[in-house]
């Protein structure tokens, strides 16, 4: 397998003309959600029009961790997902790199325009995560880059360029607060992968509120005791040259023990109040050192954070790709609302800037109301700086050409003369897609925790367990099934999560788009629990990923499992979601058929659908269908089949 230590150092980009970047993308962000909102000079709407929102303050939280990233980290084949609220941001930064056309930037949230969030399959430009659902397009790039060490481990002609790209994720620091994220960093099958990067835009606020007690310092434990390498950008240039002070050192030891709260609470304050305010319960000494700040100078000071020091976010970013034998985290100090007006308000999440103030962001970056949208002068710094890095990122995405997959109509499934059930013929079948080598090569199988008893035994033992290393078989030895973990693998075993089984078969049914290599993605789960990472499943569908999940067993009578295991609205679950087709065999010769199409669909990356099959463990008399087959023939037969519906005599 590639050695993931293959990443170059950041580009060596001049901090003055990254400076000048950010504060456009800022401006470019806030105005293109102003403008959404009714505002500005060209302004359509009707006075009364519907409220359409808009996130400013959340836009200008990560501002600067986006542009050190796009501007001075990111290489061509690299993958990010943007948290929600900063997708103004993302369109700024793509304009400004010459990937989006300008008619675009008047057009958020406007049918047929830009996404309020990220969206892989609505947006015009390439965006490589959908995110939303917070909590969920933060964890994708874990799965993605398990999806991708699979990849390179079975096609190793698919690692571009001789580099493995990186995979960030860009998510807010209330996002920690959903379950999914903590039970993707736990799981064994997201272990070591030194191509990640996580950031989070640490502001200390979510949607209501300043966040009580949010302890950085827990969270990062909490990743280290994952074996995650944390990183962490809290303090900005200045604050860390004031602590090299004599006396410093108690500047530091203040603002690290005051709560959110008290902190938040500054950016409202100026000048002698700010002070005051600051040194509540601080010591003489820590006064009489600040002294040597004058009122107006202070709030520049205790404010200055880390996350908007774009040498820092370098630095750290190169920390981060240093580390290559396991994920690292930056926790990145921000300021809500930074550089605007509303900074760090409790309520600015949703909150707009008046027009007045948007005249006075257009005045601080230097343009007027003709040139508002302007790109870089080309011939400046920053325009040749943008040019550049824009058409570096956008010579990725070109792979070689993949030989076609080719999936038979049918694997020839003959059912037993006594009776059985879909969940044993699924069995069977996937048996047969072991021995059909040319077809398995691209199957990859995974479940949470119960592969043996939804029938993947069979496959596990004719392909095996897939783990980046070659490990000992210490079940297996000695029994039928073989559980031996190697790099040659096909399945991918998870622990009991639901989340973690639709988040990584919505990224094992990307590699097409990742990777340039089509795997067909098959997930066993007991269907029940199909609601458990229900999210999830939905999620994978909107970004446009295409794989197939089996539920098994199904049915509102699990016979002896009772009450608790009966999927009672599964169904209607399968019904309407779309871009899905759901279906509930009753007979193995049918299932065999309609598993071959979801193949098919699964490879086909046009118009193909992904799949949902409920399966049964109950035994049933298969001779009805061998009858039908008689009378109607296969090719009609199996074409009602496919359709949704035959009839038996
Ligand atoms: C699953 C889910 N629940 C709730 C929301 C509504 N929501 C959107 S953003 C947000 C708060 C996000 O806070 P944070 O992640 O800290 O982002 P930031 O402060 O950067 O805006 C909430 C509750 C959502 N989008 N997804
Ligand atoms: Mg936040």
């Amino acid at each position: 397998m590639t050695d993931l230590a293959s990443h170059p150092r950041p580009r060596p980009v001049d901090l003055g003309t990254l400076a000048e970047i950010e504060r456009r993308v800022l401006w470019l962000a806030v105005r293109m959600v102003d403008h959404a909102n009714g505002g500005g000079p060209s302004n359509d709407r009707a006075p009364d029009a519907i409220k359409v929102g808009g996130h400013q303050a959340s836009s200008a939280s990560i501002v600067s961790i986006m542009s050190a990233l796009w501007f001075g980290v990111l290489e061509p084949g690299d993958r990010v997902s943007v948290k929600p609220h900063a997708s103004p941001v993302f369109h700024a930064i793509q304009y400004l790199l010459g990937t989006l056309d300008r008619s675009y930037l008047t057009t958020l949230r406007s049918f047929g325009g830009l996404q309020s969030y990220p969206s892989r399959t609505k947006d015009p430009e390439p965006i490589d995560f959908s995110t939303g659902s917070v909590g969920l397009g933060a964890a994708a790039p874990l799965f993605a880059a398990a999806a991708e060490r699979y990849v390179y481990a079975h096609f190793p002609e698919r690692v571009g360029r001789g580099r493995v790209p990186r995979y960030v994720a860009l998510m807010g620091d209330a996002e920690l607060d959903e379950g999914n994220v903590w039970e993707a960093i736990i799981d064994p099958a997201t272990q070591g992968l030194g191509n990640v990067t996580w950031v989070v835009d640490l502001n200390r606020q979510s949607l209501d509120r300043v966040i009580p007690g949010i302890k950085a310092h827990r969270l990062e434990q909490m990743f280290a005791a994952n074996d995650w390498h944390v990183v962490e950008v809290k303090y900005g240039r200045r604050l860390q040259s004031a602590f090299g002070l004599p006396g410093g050192h108690e500047l530091r030891a203040h603002i690290d023990a005051m709560s959110n709260e008290q902190y938040q609470s500054l950016f409202a304050l100026r000048g002698a109040e700010l002070r005051e305010r600051f040194c509540q319960g601080a010591a003489g000494s820590l006064v009489a050192f600040l002294a040597q700040w004058p009122d107006h100078e202070l709030g520049d000071l205790v404010l200055n954070l880390g996350g908007h020091d774009l040498g820092a976010l370098l630095e750290a970013f190169a920390q981060a790709d240093a580390v290559t034998d396991r994920p690292s985290v930056i926790f990145a100090y921000t300021i809500k609302g930074w550089g605007l007006p509303i900074a760090g308000d409790p309520m600015n999440h949703s909150a707009l800037l008046s027009e007045s103030q948007i005249d006075g962001a257009r005045q601080r970056v230097g343009l007027t109301i003709e040139h508002e949208w302007d790109r870089f002068d080309p011939s400046s710094p920053a325009g040749r700086w943008c040019a550049r890095v824009g058409m570096g990122l956008r010579s990725a995405d070109i792979f070689p050409p993949q030989s076609a997959i080719s999936v038979p109509a049918t694997l020839g499934y003959s059912p037993p003369a006594k009776p059985s059930s879909t969940q044993e013929a699924f069995g069977r079948l996937m048996i047969s897609i072991a021995n059909e080598p040319s077809l398995a090569r691209h199957v990859i199988t995974t479940s949470p925790d119960v592969t043996i008893s939804t029938n993947l035994g069979g496959w596990i033992n004719k392909v095996g367990v897939f783990a980046p290393a070659d490990e000992v078989d210490w079940i297996g030895e000695g029994r039928l099934l073989r559980w031996q973990p190697s790099p040659r693998g096909r399945h991918i075993e998870l622990g009991i999560s639901e989340m973690n089984l639709f988040l990584l078969l919505g990224q094992l049914g990307l590699t097409q788009e990742h990777t340039g290599e089509t795997l067909i993605p098959i997930g066993t789960v007991y269907d029940p629990f199909v609601l458990r990472g229900l999210d999830a499943f939905i999620y994978g569908l909107y970004s446009g990923s295409k794989f197939i999940v089996v539920g098994t067993p199904a049915g509102v009578t699990l016979s002896y499992e009772g009450g608790a295991h009966q999927s009672t609205i599964t169904p209607s679950v399968g019904a309407e979601l779309p871009s899905v087709s759901s279906v509930e065999p009753a007979y193995g010769v049918a299932l065999d058929w309609l598993l071959c199409d979801g193949m098919a669909n699964v490879v086909d990356r046009v118009s193909g659908e992904s799949m949902y099959l409920r399966l049964t463990t109950r035994p049933i008399d298969q001779s009805p269908f061998v009858a039908a087959r008689e009378r109607m023939g296969d090719d009609v037969l199996r074409s009602q089949v496919l359709a949704g519906g035959y009839r038996l005599h």
